[in-house]
């Protein structure tokens, strides 16, 4: 099992300095103490340091020929679904023997302790590996559904699917129709009613943190430029510049699973 990548392998800009980022932490603190609501939008680079490659990876071994924006489509379901099964068969191995990272747990404890302050805190991801829950988050919007859930192509039967390896490629309904892992694919619409909710976490909250996303897939990234319009403060957590570094308020050049547990409130 590949180890978790460490953080100072995640290549950074050299142009932050620690005192730099001493001040942006504050800042973000301070933000938190202000705000009655919170909208965190995060991304594949939250789960880097559980060792879980982002869609920007290369990717490795049998699956190094394959472009992940190719494979996560319903044409390349459709064209060989053993394979594409197969490959989130993979994806799935290789996340159950993952942890959730500081990152993750930093986000669960910000939970806490913001519903414990009587404040709104709306967890939106597009990550489809449900470390989050596993840190213990609560109700997050999964914008892009999860690789635990599979669903029958024929009668739509929605079940939980936790054996690995798979017990066929694709795995099978009762009815004798293949089942498809419940993600959302690139040319396939979100859930109405989860991009509502997300649209309204972010229209509605008072700071908005975008963290560890290439901010490049729609409709997600556009949830950053409407709390920024709405007037939310806005927040971005990422080693590298993104189509939105330019936008929000604090743009800091790092690792969520560094940066996150110091904006936490020093634990009391
Ligand atoms: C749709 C599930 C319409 C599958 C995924 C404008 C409007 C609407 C649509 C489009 C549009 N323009 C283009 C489109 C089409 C497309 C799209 O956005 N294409 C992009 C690439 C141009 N969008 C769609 O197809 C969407 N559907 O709009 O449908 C419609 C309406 C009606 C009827 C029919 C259709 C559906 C998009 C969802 C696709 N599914 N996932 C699966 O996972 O297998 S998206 C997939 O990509 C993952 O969810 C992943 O999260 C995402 C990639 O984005 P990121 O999360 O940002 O990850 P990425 O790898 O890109 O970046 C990682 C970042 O982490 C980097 O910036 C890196 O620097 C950073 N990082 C690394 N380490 C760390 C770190 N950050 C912090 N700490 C670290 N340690
Ligand atoms: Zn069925």
């Amino acid at each position: 099992m590949d180890s978790p990548r460490p953080v100072e392998s995640i290549d950074r800009p050299k142009t932050v300095t620690e005192k730099d980022q001493q001040a942006q932490t504050e800042m973000i603190r301070r933000f938190l103490d202000q705000a009655d609501s919170l909208a965190v939008l995060t991304g594949a680079g939250v789960s880097a340091e559980s060792g879980i490659p982002t869609f920007r990876d290369a990717q490795t071994g049998l699956w190094a020929k394959y472009d992940p924006m190719e494979l996560a489509t319903p044409e390349a379901f459709a064209r060989d679904p053993a394979l594409v099964s197969r490959w989130y068969d993979e994806r799935r191995r290789r996340c159950a023997e993952c942890e959730p990272n500081p990152g993750h747990l930093a986000l669960a404890r910000l939970q806490d302790e913001l519903e414990a302050a009587g404040k709104r805190f709306t967890l939106i991801t597009q990550n489809v590996d449900r470390l989050h829950q596993r840190a213990g988050s609560r109700d997050p919007l999964e914008l892009h559904g999860t690789f635990w859930i599979w669903r029958c192509t024929s009668c739509g039967e929605e079940r939980e699917e936790r054996a690995i390896p798979l017990p066929e490629y694709p795995p099978r309904c009762r009815c004798g129709g293949a089942r498809r892992p419940g993600v959302v694919w690139f040319g396939e619409a979100l859930s109405e009613s989860v991009l509502a909710a997300a649209r309204r976490a972010a229209e509605h909250c008072e700071l908005f943190m975008s963290l560890g996303t290439s901010s490049l897939v729609e409709p997600a990234a556009s949830l950053g430029r409407i709390a920024s319009s709405a007037g939310a403060k806005t927040v971005e957590i990422n080693p590298q510049e993104t189509p939105l570094s330019s936008r929000v308020d604090i743009s800091v050049r790092g690792a969520t699973g560094e940066i996150l547990p110091l904006i936490l409130p020093a634990q009391g």
